[in-house]
Formats: C-alpha cells, structure tokens, sequence
C-alpha cells in the first residue's frame, strides 16, 4: 500500500485526504499514517495538513520499486521489481530466492553489506549513493550459449550510460565499464545449471553513482556518474534507461552477437589496439590486444605474430588501472 500511496500523491499536485485513501485502500486512518510516516523516514518530504490531507513537497533519490516500474517498458527484464532496504548482496539474495522468483525479476537494493566482485573479491558501494541490482533469467539455452552474457550486458550498461550522462563510457574487456580510464560499474554473472541444461542466470551490476570519494585501495580507479558529469541524477530513471538496453540487446539476439552488436562492442571496447599483458599456464604473456571474436573472446596479437585467444581471467592493459 505504501507504493501505491506513493504514486497517487505523486500523481495529485493538491492535497490528498486522509479520509480518500483510507476508503481507496479499505484501511485505517492509522495504517495511513504509519504508510506515511514510513515514506518520510525513506526520505520523502510530505507536508501534512489537518482537513485537507497529505501533499508530496519533494522526493529523495533513493531506488523505489513504483518510480522504477513507471519508467520501465519492457517485455521480460524488471516485470517484477524487488527494492530491498539492505542486503549482503543482490546476487546472493537472486540465488537463495531463485525458486520463488519469476524470469526477468530484478532486485536491486538502497545497500549492500557483502557486495561482490568476481574470484572472491569485494564490491563497495555506500547506501544510497550508487546503484546495486541483479536480474535473474531463464533462457531455455545451453550453459555454451549464453558465454557471450557479461559482455553483452557490458554493451548495454555502456550503451544506457552515454544515453543518459554526456559522457563517453568505454568497456574494459571483459566487463568493466570505464570513464576516462576509471572503473565506473563492475558487473559479476552467476548461473546455476544441470549436467548441459541451464537453469538459471543471475547478472549482477554495480554503478558508481553519486560516489564523490573511494576507499584508499580504490581511489585512484574509481570514478562515479556525479564525478563525471554535470547533469542532474535520477537513479530510477537511469536504472530504467539500463535495464531497457539490457533487454534490447540480450533478448533481440538471442544472447549472442551478432554482427551488429559486435561492432558495436568493438567501438566501445577501450582494450582493443592496447598493450595487454595475460597470464598463460602460470606464465606472463605480453601481447597487443587486436580484436574480439564472436564468442566476445579477446583476441591478443603476440611479437611473433601469431594470435591468441583470451576467454576469461585477468587482463591488464597498458593505460588502464
Ligand atoms: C566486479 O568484479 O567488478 C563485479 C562487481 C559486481 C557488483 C554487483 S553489485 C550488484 C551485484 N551484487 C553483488 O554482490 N555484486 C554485483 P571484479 O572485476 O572482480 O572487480 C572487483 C574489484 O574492483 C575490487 O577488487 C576492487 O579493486 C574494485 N572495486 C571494488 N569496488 C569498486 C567500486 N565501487 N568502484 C570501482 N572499483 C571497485
């Protein structure tokens, strides 16, 4: 009921009565006004008049299930929405539910306590400041043929990043997405499968948003959208814009590449034409990292010429952190 409070005082420019929304909701006048009083202390600013009822005065830029399902049109990805006040990990929390949870729901939370990176490694994120959401999808495809998934979701949030912001955000094969060479979303894909059949596919991202300052060990590559931009913020509204890429481009290929959207990657793909350096049977190699394959490999040109394909694992490349 809170939500749909939320959404009729945002609707009404004048006062809303408490009197209306007991009758519309078939409640008490106090389970109005706890709704109410719950709204405030997420931050909305709601001007309260006796006789005439609630007014909505401003909101907070917090991520709320009703503004981001209001922006979204899309067929599959965000049909359900799930806002969790605090979480350890919007991943985590995919995979404990995931037996409750309809294709295409997307969680995303104010907080997370364990946010997660890839191999072990941590996320950080401040409640509140940055984006943190997971969807979850089942495509009826063999575990080999969504292997092209973290870097096709990587297109999209790049894609739905220079929408919105005027800036110009690169890929970091595989699947970091990059302003002026600094990390400004990490992004971690999980599955869960059966012998050759896919049960289910967890993508989880994380955006810099309003982030000014960084934990030491980060700081010098780490950026967020308000430091790189001077255009005003609304996280539901650009959590929508990403998630509608997403969905164009996972579903309208079938989660593979194809010609269009490989270029595409490729023009976005700030390791390309760059020095990289990999690691090979526990051997360092270096190499110029020239193209990508249809699999969303790197393909690495060695000193004598010959070629060697990238998959997964850590690349560094020359100029990026
Ligand atoms: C990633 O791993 O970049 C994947 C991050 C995925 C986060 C999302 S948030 C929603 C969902 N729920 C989760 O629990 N996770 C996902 P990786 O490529 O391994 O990079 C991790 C490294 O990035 C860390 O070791 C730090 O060096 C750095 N790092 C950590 N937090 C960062 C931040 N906020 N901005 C930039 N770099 C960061």
């Amino acid at each position: 009921m809170k939500n749909e409070i939320l959404q009729l005082l945002k609707e009404s420019d004048a006062f809303v009565s408490g009197q209306y929304l007991c009758e519309k909701f078939d409640v008490s006048r106090t389970a109005v006004w706890k709704a109410i009083k719950s709204l405030k202390n997420s931050g909305y600013e709601i001007e309260s008049v006796t006789h005439k009822g609630y007014r909505l005065v401003s909101s907070p830029d917090i991520v709320n299930e009703t503004e981001i399902k209001s922006r979204l049109k899309t067929a599959l990805i965000g049909n359900e929405v799930i806002v969790l006040e605090s979480v350890g990990s919007t991943n985590d929390y995919i995979k404990a539910n995931a037996h409750k949870l309809k294709d295409g729901t997307v969680v995303t939370a104010r907080e997370q306590t364990k946010g997660k990176g890839r191999l072990g490694r941590v996320w950080k994120n401040k409640k509140d400041d940055d984006i943190s959401f997971s969807f979850i999808l089942r495509p009826d495809l063999a575990p080999m043929e969504v292997s092209a998934i973290t870097p096709l979701c990587g297109l999209a949030v790049a894609k739905g990043l220079n929408e919105y912001f005027d800036f110009d955000a690169k890929i970091k094969w595989p699947n970091d997405i990059i302003v002026g060479n600094k990390k400004i979303c990490g992004m971690l894909t999980e599955m869960s499968c059966e012998f050759d059949r896919l049960e289910y596919l967890v993508v989880g991202i994380g955006i810099n948003v309003m982030s000014r300052d960084f934990p030491e060990e980060i700081a010098h590559k780490a950026t967020s959208c308000v430091l790189e931009s001077n255009k005003e913020i609304n996280k539901n509204q650009l959590l929508a814009v990403i998630i509608k890429e997403i969905e164009n481009i996972l579903l309208g290929g079938n989660y593979r590449f194809n010609s269009q959207n490989l270029e595409e990657y490729k023009a976005y793909c700030a390791t390309l034409g760059r020095k990289v350096t990999f690691t090979r049977r526990g051997e360092s190699v270096e190499g110029v990292a020239t193209d990508i394959n249809n699999d969303g490999e790197l393909v690495v040109t060695l000193p004598d010429s010959t070629t060697e394909t990238v998959f997964s694992g850590e690349v560094t490349a020359q100029g990026i952190y």
